[in-house]
């Protein structure tokens, strides 16, 4: 038991500091019909989160003033079903006016164990625009139930603080 347990920490060390795994081809995808999102912080009215499943980058979820606090901000996607050989996520434009983006993004993943404890992988060096924008494949393929996206490191902008704006958020899955 100890062994097992020990083998399961080790992979997720492995994915979360970014060693090379061979990841097959892949598709990017919308979040399946009928998800379910909600996050960790307020958004500005019109900019609610479901703004992330629509694959339109006009619309778009900001986080209200004083969300931006530093805290780690996550959002989490709920499937109705499922959703089989998930390799990573997809990402739309963040702030184009360089106030409100994210440094760095951790991905995590309920598998069936009722616990978003598998970290697929780690997104760095993003930022304001289209800097933010693109395809992030991270992992082997793997079946999820849930996935939980941490905003870990982000710019907290001048003044007024605010959650990172994204206007969109998809699924990476192998063909
Ligand atoms: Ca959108």
């Amino acid at each position: 038991m100890r062994i097992s347990i020990l083998c399961l920490f080790s992979l997720a060390t492995l994915a979360a500091a970014d060693k090379p795994v061979e990841i097959p081809a892949h598709k990017p995808s919308l979040m399946p019909e009928g998800t379910k999102v909600t996050g960790t912080y307020g958004t500005e009215a019109g900019q609610g989160f479901e703004n992330l499943l629509d694959g339109k980058d006009d619309t778009v979820c900001s986080g209200g003033p004083g969300t931006g606090n530093g805290d780690v901000l996550r959002i989490r996607f709920v499937f109705p079903k499922g959703v089989a050989k998930v390799v990573g996520i997809t990402l739309g434009a963040s702030d184009k006016f360089h106030n409100y983006f994210p440094h760095e993004i951790e991905v995590a993943a309920d598998t069936g164990t009722g616990k978003f404890d598998t970290v697929l992988g780690t997104i760095r060096d993003l930022g304001p625009g289209q800097k933010t924008y693109g395809q992030y494949p991270l992992c082997k393929p793997v079946g999820v139930k849930e996935i939980e996206v941490r905003i870990t490191k982000y710019e907290q902008g001048k003044g007024v603080k605010r959650a990172p704006q994204i206007s969109d958020i998809g699924l990476l899955v192998a063909r």
